[in-house]
């Protein structure tokens, strides 16, 4: 793998809209980030929830080194999924709030489905003691969440499968084991569940050395879309290139986020039928690569299977707003021999 890659696109099958579809400024409180949304269709509207980092702004961080206060997630809901978006006035879970574990210093990058009727969350979560990925189930009316189980550190980047497979619940996840490789170098899992509490039966899915283009690690994104031919899987890839310079807010931020397409078996989802070799999704348009918090980064939580055979995709770009493309399923397949 070279150290420095080289300029990655957009795959034509997908149509990003214009211009991203919230920002900041749209949240009736304080936001300097709004990105990495789970979405899912519920009670006849669509419901976003999303991270939101708040406390700082650019000129304060650059000049004051003034970072964030906090991170909470937020719900939001719009009629057609694009925009019209409504929010509800307080984050559902905000790591400051009184009461809270003292444990738990933030929740973030939030995604949904529903199983059973239940509204399950999987949730990253730091802790003093490590990173952790927490599965919590969110009530009907959306106003409480209740955490159910939380891995050891350090895992983190689940996604729920959004039905139970052979009676189980199964997640891709992606630990992160830095002590036994010596550097960022992380992989796909998959593990199961008869209870969201005891998860085991762990597996490899895929590992960073078959994704051509990355070089540093690769997880799950959105919960996978069911098709006649597998689980239709979206990955984040990630590569590091360490001659970037200055990339955003951040001094040292030398990373590209990309996002990969694979099909994974119906019955036996550790098993990967078919990968795109190529990014299906890239930044390549100025909001993902000369603006935000964290240049060059696009990063699905969230995809929407419509009964006209179209799939919306939510990406965060740059870490600083949420953005949406549109593909239509069977163009998705069809590079997936
Ligand atoms: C990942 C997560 C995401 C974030 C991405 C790029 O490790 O923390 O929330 O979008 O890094 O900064």
């Amino acid at each position: 793998m070279p150290a420095v890659l080289p300029p990655l696109y957009t795959h034509p099958c997908i149509k990003k809209t214009e211009k991203p579809i919230m920002v900041p400024s749209d949240l009736p409180y304080p936001s300097s980030l709004v990105f990495n949304a789970g979405v899912i269709k519920h009670n006849g509207e669509y419901i976003m929830i999303f991270r939101n980092d708040y406390g700082t702004d650019q000129t304060a961080y650059e000049n004051e080194g003034k970072t964030f206060a906090g991170t909470s997630i937020g719900i939001a809901h719009s009629k057609n999924g694009i925009d019209g978006w409504t929010f509800d006035p307080e984050p559902v879970l905000d790591s400051g709030k009184p009461g809270n574990d003292p444990e738990i210093k933030r929740f973030y990058d939030p995604r949904i489905v529903k199983i059973d009727g239940r509204l399950l969350l999987c949730l990253a979560m730091d802790t003093p003691h490590g990173l952790r990925g927490a599965i919590a189930e969110l009530s009907d009316d959306l106003r409480t969440c209740r955490l159910i189980s939380a891995s050891v550190p350090d895992n983190r980047n689940m996604v729920l499968f959004p039905e139970k497979i052979g009676g189980e619940y199964v997640r891709l996840e992606r630990p992160m084991p830095v002590y036994s490789r010596g550097k960022d170098v992380f992989d796909t899992w998959i593990s199961r569940s008869p209870d969201l509490v005891y998860w085991g039966r762990s597996e490899l899915v895929i590992g960073v050395e078959n994704v051509p283009w990355a070089n540093n690690k690769i997880g799950p994104t959105a919960s996978p879309v069911k098709t006649e031919r597998g689980w239709l899987t979206l990955i984040h890839a990630v590569d590091l290139d360490t001659s970037r310079g200055k990339n955003g807010w951040e001094k040292q931020w030398q990373k590209r986020y990309t996002a990969g397409l694979m099909l994974l078996d119906l019955e036996n989802p550790a098993k990967v039928i078919s990968f795109y070799d190529k990014p299906l999704i890239a930044p390549d348009r100025p909001v993902e690569t000369d603006e935000g918090f964290r240049q060059n980064v696009i990063f699905p939580c969230g995809m929407v299977a419509e009964e006209n055979g179209e799939v919306k995709i939510y990406y965060g770009a740059s870490d600083t707003c949420v953005c949406l493309a549109t593909a239509q399923i069977d163009d998705l397949l069809a590079l997936l021999k």
